[in-house]
């Protein structure tokens, strides 16, 4: 069978070209940055360089199949992920079980190059493939009263090991302020370098959210919920005093245990050079969901 997970021309047909380009716009970049003191977000996507397909899929946090970085890459191929359904229910118009393959059939999937900073203060560039969440929103149709969507990942005890210990409340559940879920930026991802996406990174589609810590970002969604009430979040359930609702990218706001001023870069080994993190992951242009919010408070 086929399954349709990217468009016709695929990003490994771009890809060499693209990354050349990247490479002298990296340059000129860096120039700027001393100028400029910063890095916008958007504008600056097609200067980044993705880290090494290795290292995306080999290091990798998915606690339903271990809490190890390299146990998603061992077990989650038992993982089944076709057929696939995800139920969209709650306030929208047309509620339902979706099937992967008929999602994938009325999105248009593109290649988006992001950033992606986890709150253990690793981080990483990946070219994704997927599609805007905004446009499955528009095709399910979501009422007026709905402010938040809360996302859901498959529980499955017989194919993930993980789930027998009780580090988290299973299933993994995560949520959106409805404003967040429509940002142009928000992602469903279905693939990686133009192959579908691994398991062990949220096969076969997770949220990307990329002005947020990496947790939001919820893998392998079985279910995708409108809401008027703030959802609750595996994370912030586990821990409330270090995992906010909002969790977005702030170099002035430590975890608890640790800084967030810095980053270490995947690919250069545990004693790379660390980066100074940025505001919003560096994704300026989402600051206006947040105006007059205290982001110290709704870390
Ligand atoms: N269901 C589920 N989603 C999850 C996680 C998880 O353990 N389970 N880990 C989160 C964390 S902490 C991070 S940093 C990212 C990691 O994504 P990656 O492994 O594809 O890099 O997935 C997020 N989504
Ligand atoms: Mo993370």
């Amino acid at each position: 069978m086929s399954r349709r997970w990217t468009n016709d021309l695929t990003a490994s047909d771009v890809t060499p070209e693209a990354l050349f380009l990247n490479r002298r716009q990296v340059m000129a970049g860096a120039g700027a940055l001393g100028i400029a003191g910063g890095l916008a977000g958007a504008a600056n996507a097609e200067t980044l360089e993705p880290n090494a397909f290795e290292d995306i899929t080999n290091y990798c946090n998915y606690y339903e199949f271990g809490t190890g970085k390299e146990d998603p890459a061992k077990y989650a191929g038992a993982l089944t992920t076709d057929p696939w359904t995800v139920q969209i229910d709650g306030m929208v118009d047309k509620p339902g079980d979706y099937s992967f393959d008929d999602i994938m059939s009325q999105m248009d999937i593109e290649e988006r190059i992001y950033r992606f900073r986890c709150v253990e203060a690793w981080s990483m560039v990946v070219p994704w493939n997927g599609f805007e969440l905004a446009d499955l929103l528009d095709m399910v149709g979501v009422k007026p009263e709905a402010k938040y969507v809360a996302f859901e990942t498959a529980l499955r005890p017989e194919e993930m090991p993980g789930v027998r210990y009780p580090v988290l409340d299973w299933p993994y559940v995560e949520g959106l302020r409805l404003d967040e879920a429509r940002h142009p930026l928000t992602l469903m991802a279905t693939g990686l370098y133009g192959k579908p996406l691994p398991n062990q990174n949220g096969a076969p589609l997770r949220l990307v959210v990329p002005w947020k810590y990496g947790f939001k970002s919820i893998k392998s969604v079985v279910r995708i919920t409108l809401t008027d009430t703030q959802p609750a979040t595996a994370w912030n359930k586990a821990n409330a005093g270090e995992y906010g609702f909002y969790s977005n990218v702030n170099p002035e706001v430590d975890h608890p245990r640790w800084s967030q001023a810095s980053e270490r870069p995947l690919g250069g080994g545990l004693f790379a050079r660390r980066k100074p993190t940025l505001m919003f992951n560096g994704y300026d242009e989402v600051a206006g969901l947040y105006e007059g919010m205290d982001l110290v408070k709704n870390f």
